[in-house]
């Protein structure tokens, strides 16, 4: 592979997915996504080169084009799924940065494959880009490729951006293998993250565990000035709005209302995670028939729990916990013809989901601890109506840019959350309309074209020498 690309992408996953058309013949096909569609354009534009894996085991392909963006396959054998990607990322990493909620799990092996993959993802990048190529590193799985890289082709400028959140020092000392995931990370010019106490965190932990001096966000390293910023991601927003436009989307959310017996609607949409807080809200939602504040029929509760990491326990675990809550709860509270769960555990397309949002009169996302919670943004991107109302956990990170208009909650606040399922089911129109502009300002300005935009800007603006000027002492703040 020649050295051509000036801007490359790594990240676990490639931006697309392997359908089979009704010809019985596989294609590729964009995943959806904001993400991805924030980096397309830019991609393209810059003649770009996405790095990552297929999602199938074992498959060994060459790089080929998709969609105006050269793809570059990295093989993952199935034993390294195993105990890079379900292991090490998903049993280990993922619980440890999100408060620990399920205990992670320690495992050398697991590491060694967690090494072994940052390296093979670090090297096709080093073959890949271009003399002094922008290179931007996705995501908790990836995070020793910044100085594996920098290691191999010193020329180029490496940034890296988390998209969950970054623990505080209490939890991350935990870790048997912190200070190589610390080394890693400071391997890349600028580490981004969603919120600025997570970029505060990684900063303390630099000051703590490897002594580096820093100057408030820029943590001198080696030779070089690290910056550690918070971008927030968003949603693209012209995308939704599309979606909204069209009439199939909108005769589609009046038909799910219509089918739900025209009650109130209350929606939840999720991957099926631990950290996503579903089992708190169905509990909540349960006591409100118990104590006599709803009735069957008057409201129901769509919950879409998108399968996800089916083959990690903790996963199955609360698979069946939920399906049982539901259970229990629908066989209680629900009559013939009106269950007052309706339990999907599928995922749909975009036009459906839209559907959803708009049929939606109370979107609740409870979270008991999220990096930023994409779902909560698409509501209110969607909802150009300004009808309808978001129940947001104070542990997301949208709750940093929504608070003003959504209703705030701590997820662990059972009684609360009941309290404030009832006020989000009770405002009058002309408050939901006044909350959801509020929101909808913060998320049409800030929308995911922004950040990659603000991301890259930074990455490229030109690095203050750090011999230029001499080394600032260390100070705690
Ligand atoms: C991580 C961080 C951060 C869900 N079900 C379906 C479907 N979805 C889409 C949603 C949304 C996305 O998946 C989920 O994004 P979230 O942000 O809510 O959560 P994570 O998957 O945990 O994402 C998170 C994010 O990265 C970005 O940085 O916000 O904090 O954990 O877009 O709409 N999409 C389709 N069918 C489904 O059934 N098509």
């Amino acid at each position: 592979m020649s050295r051509g690309s000036e801007f490359v992408v790594v990240a676990n996953r490639l931006p697309v997915d392997r359908i089979v058309g009704t010809d019985g013949v596989p294609r590729w096909r964009r995943s959806p996504g904001g993400l991805v569609s924030a980096i397309a354009p830019v991609m393209r534009r810059r003649q770009g080169t996405w790095i990552g894996w297929t999602g199938a085991p074992d498959e060994e392909l060459e790089p080929f084009e998709e969609d105006g963006m050269s793809l570059h396959p990295i093989t993952q054998s199935s034993e390294e799924v195993k105990l890079y990607y379900e292991g090490f990322s998903n049993a280990t990493l993922w619980p440890l940065y999100h408060d620990v909620i399920a205990p992670p799990v320690y495992d050398r092996t697991m590491w060694d494959a967690y090494v072994r993959v940052n390296k093979r993802f670090a090297r096709a990048a080093a073959e890949v880009a271009s003399e002094g190529a922008i290179v931007w590193v996705q995501d908790y799985q990836l995070q020793l490729v910044p100085r594996m890289l920098r290691e191999l082709r010193p020329d180029l400028r490496i940034g890296f951006f988390l998209h969950i959140p970054f623990p505080p020092l209490e939890l991350f000392w935990q870790l048997p293998w912190r200070r190589q995931i610390l080394e890693g990370l400071l391997g890349a010019d600028l580490v981004g993250f969603q919120l600025p106490g997570a970029a505060a965190n990684f900063v303390r932990l630099c000051r703590r565990l490897l002594d580096a001096r820093y100057v408030k966000q820029d943590v001198f390293w080696e030779d070089r000035v690290v910056r550690a910023r918070a971008f927030p991601i968003s949603v693209d927003v012209g995308e939704l709005d599309a979606l909204v436009g069209r009439q199939e989307v909108q005769e589609r959310a009046q038909e799910i209302r219509t089918d739900l017996g025209d009650a109130t609607v209350l929606l939840g949409v999720d991957r099926l995670d631990y950290t996503k807080g579903i089992t708190q809200r169905l509990q909540a939602f349960g006591e409100l028939f118990e104590d006599g504040h709803l009735k069957p029929g008057q409201a129901v509760f769509v919950q879409i729990a998108t399968p996800s990491r089916e083959r990690v326990e903790q996963y199955q675990l609360l698979r069946e916990d939920i399906e049982q809550q539901v259970g229990r709860i629908n066989g209680e509270y629900g009559e013939i013809g009106f269950p007052v769960i309706t339990y999907l555990h599928s995922s749909y397309d975009r036009d459906e989901l839209t559907a959803l949002y708009l049929a939606a009169d109370v979107m609740v996302v409870t979270p008991l601890r999220d990096g930023m919670n994409l779902v909560a943004k698409e509501y209110v991107a969607c909802r150009k109506d300004l009808r309808g109302t978001l129940v947001l956990s104070e542990f997301t990170g949208a709750a940093a840019e929504l608070k003003r208009g959504a209703f705030q909650v701590n997820p662990y606040d059972i009684d609360g959350l009941k309290g404030t399922l009832l006020s989000a089911l009770a405002a009058e129109p002309a408050d939901q309309a006044r909350r959801m502009r509020t929101m909808r300002r913060r998320v049409i300005e800030n929308d995911v074209d922004r950040w990659a935009h603000s991301f890259l800007s930074e990455l490229e603006r030109p690095e203050r020498s750090v011999q230029a000027r001499p080394l600032p002492a260390a100070t705690e703040g």
